[in-house]
């Protein structure tokens, strides 16, 4: 086809792309700046009283009411930081034992742990599961805490809907944490951990394809985090050759991780 045509496909396609993108970054934003928000709720009960005076209900029926604020999240849930040592009498305050994520049987001893306390209902499945036990959840936790920002996994498949997305975590602080605090600081000052899940391969789905036009196009999100090994975080795996292809950038707020959008036209020009 002639070079006039080609110009006009390729500014169709970065136009579409780049909405897509710009679109997908908002509702992340709107998402973790509410998961923020309620890092920052959680840790005010906790200034305020020891323990803490939240309990389920009043989470479940505040997160139910707020999810319209988190678009792209299954639900949210705090996880409580418990020492070995509070073991015994943590379990025997709440009357079940901390489990793993995988087997959901008693944990093993471990220096620490943080099960899920307080769900959203949607995801009340976690409750009781030690989110240190899951490799992607316990690098978030660590990365939270020590940061005091919002941290996002790599992609990888949730629990129950084994749907591709991402976590989100915040550390909740047992203390107001100044700016200048160092990392082993605010390490010690962590009371728990607030965060949910992303389920981007259904929820982003649903988004995009609202749009118009979704179907002329097939759009991937991939975390580049190591840009030698790129890993799909939303899209097909594999695609027939296509001649046109756009790169949008994407930024979801952690500046750990890397990210970017491409899209291709569906058909052959
Ligand atoms: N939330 C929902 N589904 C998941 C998941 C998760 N983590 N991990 C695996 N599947 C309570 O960091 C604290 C939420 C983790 C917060």
């Amino acid at each position: 086809f002639s070079r006039q045509h080609y110009k006009h496909y390729e500014d169709v396609l970065g136009n579409m792309c780049d909405e897509r993108a710009r679109m997908l970054q908002h509702q992340f934003a709107v998402s973790i700046n509410h998961v923020h928000a309620l890092a920052v709720l959680v840790s005010t009960f906790y200034l305020r009283a020891y323990p803490s005076v939240l309990d389920q209900d009043t989470f479940a029926e505040y997160t139910a009411r707020t999810s319209f604020e988190r678009p792209l999240m299954t639900g949210v849930a705090y996880a409580h930081r418990v020492r070995h040592a509070e073991r015994d009498a943590f379990e025997r305050m709440q009357g079940w034992t901390i489990k793993t994520m995988h087997s959901r049987e008693s944990s093993p001893a471990y220096d620490e742990y943080a099960p899920t306390i307080f769900s959203q209902e949607t995801i009340g499945y976690l409750v009781s599961l030690d989110m240190m036990s899951g490799e992607e959840d316990r690098d978030n936790i660590f990365r939270a805490r020590a940061s005091g920002k919002g941290a996002l996994t790599k992609p990888f498949r949730v629990l129950e809907s084994n749907h591709l997305g991402v976590v989100l975590t915040y550390a909740v602080y047992k203390e107001v944490i100044p700016p200048e605090a160092s990392v082993e600081q605010r390490i010690e000052a962590a009371a728990g951990y607030l965060g949910g899940a992303f389920d981007v391969e259904s929820l982003v789905e649903n988004l995009l394809s609202r749009l118009a036009r979704s179907e002329d196009i097939v759009v991937n999100v991939y975390d580049i985090t190591n840009s030698s090994e790129p890993m799909v975080m939303y899209g097909p795996e594999a695609f027939s050759e296509c001649s046109l292809l756009h790169t949008s950038t994407l930024d979801f707020g952690d500046p750990y991780r890397k990210h970017h959008m491409q899209c291709r036209l569906s058909r052959q020009v």
